[in-house]
């Protein structure tokens, strides 16, 4: 039988970073993907970093590209129908964040991968994960017509939202927490400049528009729809006035338009489990959690959860000492509940909820609220910026 220390299900950014780190740390992996390389690599999702998620590419020596490429931003932006309100990320809390594709990310990390010969099993069938609650998992898939066994001493769950390592633990040894928001977000790519400078997210009355970008000339665009819309529903034409429609006068009036190059619809949850660990099984990033969008937190939850597992599994290595893998789930799900109460309330303040004008007042008051206070707008911008990491570090 194959076999490596750590066997890693999937190669989003979570399992690519982690297996990285901890071949820069001597510890061998196995990634296994149900999916082509090819489609890995072009998936259009996040594109905001927090510093600390920067760091830790820095660290996986994967920064090259981000550090020369990144846009760095030190405020965004809300709109309300009154007005707009900045926040200054760096006067509040001296941070910023980086734009920088969750795409570049990947691609980035695929190319170390492959430039130091990681063993990376791309369009694995039927993968099963057995045998973490002792001390001898193991990993079967099957490629090319064969099934393959991998025996490991760590399974880490990096397989998304949708993958198999949750599912296979023990029913009735996790709890989970849901909720679904009653509406999604409709996004469009385009390689246009960006309307604004800074990120926005604009509340209005006929629903959330948001304005985002991948470089001075590729802008990322959001607008809310109901949950149950189609992209049928959606020709571009539609999609640009109802932007324009819902964004500042000044911000819409700049807007520019291009033949979208992606547009896709994303449901809007948060969802935790607890706990992230069982056994020799981790659950990492969105396996273990999803946060609605709004606040930018899904892939730098999925570091900040990589950064307290590669540290822990360093550590059982060189010293034989579990204490820092056994904190693995407490640690994360302190950070991870903080997230997903920062991600649902930007989400609630800038959303439609319904037609209730007590609804929308409470929104106003928030704003109202955070724009008189110094004190609520650092508590907004240190939550943006990302919070600080526990040690060790
Ligand atoms: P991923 O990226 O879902 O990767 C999981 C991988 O596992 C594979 N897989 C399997 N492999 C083997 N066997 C199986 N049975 C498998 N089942 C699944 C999948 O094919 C995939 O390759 O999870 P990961 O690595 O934890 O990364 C999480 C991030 O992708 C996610 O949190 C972010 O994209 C969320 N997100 C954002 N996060 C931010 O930090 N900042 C943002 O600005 C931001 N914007 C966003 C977002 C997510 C969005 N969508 C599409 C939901 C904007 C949007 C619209
Ligand atoms: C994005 O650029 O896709 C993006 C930016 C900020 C968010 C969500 C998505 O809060």
């Amino acid at each position: 039988m194959d076999r490596t220390q750590v066997a890693i299900i999937g190669a989003g950014p979570s399992g690519l970073l982690l297996s990285q780190l901890l071949h820069l740390n001597g510890i061998d992996t196995v990634v296994i993907e149900r999916q082509s390389g090819c489609y890995v690599a072009s998936r259009i999702r996040a594109g905001v970093l927090e510093q600390g998620t920067v760091d830790l590419l820095l660290r996986a020596k994967v920064g090259e590209r981000l550090s020369s490429e990144r846009l760095i931003h030190d405020g965004f932006v809300l709109g309300f129908a009154q007005g707009t309100l900045r926040v200054d990320l760096k006067d509040l809390v001296g941070g910023t964040v980086s734009i920088y594709g969750q795409t570049e990310v990947t691609k980035d990390l695929m190319d170390a991968r492959a430039a130091a010969g990681a063993r990376m099993v791309y369009e694995a069938g039927d993968v099963s994960v057995e045998g973490f609650g002792g001390k001898a998992p193991v990993v079967r898939y099957s490629q090319g017509g064969r099934v393959h066994e991998l025996a490991c001493d760590f399974i880490a769950g990096c397989d998304g939202y949708h993958g198999v390592c949750r599912r296979s633990l023990p029913p009735g040894s996790l709890q989970t927490f849901e909720k679904i928001y009653p509406f999604s977000w409709l996004g469009v790519l385009a390689d246009v400049p960006p309307a604004a400078h800074e990120i926005l997210y604009s509340n209005h009355e006929r629903g959330f528009a948001m304005c985002s970008m991948r470089s001075l000339t590729r802008s990322r665009y959001y607008v809310q729809c109901p949950a149950d819309d189609t992209l049928e529903a959606w020709p571009d034409q539609r999609f640009w006035d109802e932007l324009r429609w819902r964004l500042p006068a000044n911000v819409a009036e700049v807007v520019t338009t291009a033949p979208p190059l992606e547009k896709s619809i994303a449901p809007l949850r948060s969802f935790v489990v607890e706990p992230m660990k069982f056994g020799r099984l981790f659950l990492v990033g969105d396996a273990a959690h999803i946060v609605p969008p709004t606040g930018a937190k899904g892939l730098n939850l999925a570091a900040a959860d990589v950064r307290v597992l590669y540290q822990g599994l360093v550590e059982y290595y060189r010293s034989g000492s579990s204490d820092l893998i056994d904190g693995y789930s407490e640690q994360c799900l302190r950070r991870v509940w903080k997230a997903v109460r920062f991600s649902w309330w930007l989400t609630s303040v800038t959303h439609k909820f319904s037609d209730d004008p007590f609804a929308h007042r409470l929104q106003l008051t928030e704003l109202d609220y955070i724009r008189g206070s110094t004190a609520a707008l650092t508590s907004v911008a240190e939550n943006y910026v990302g919070l600080p990491f526990e040690e060790p570090a």
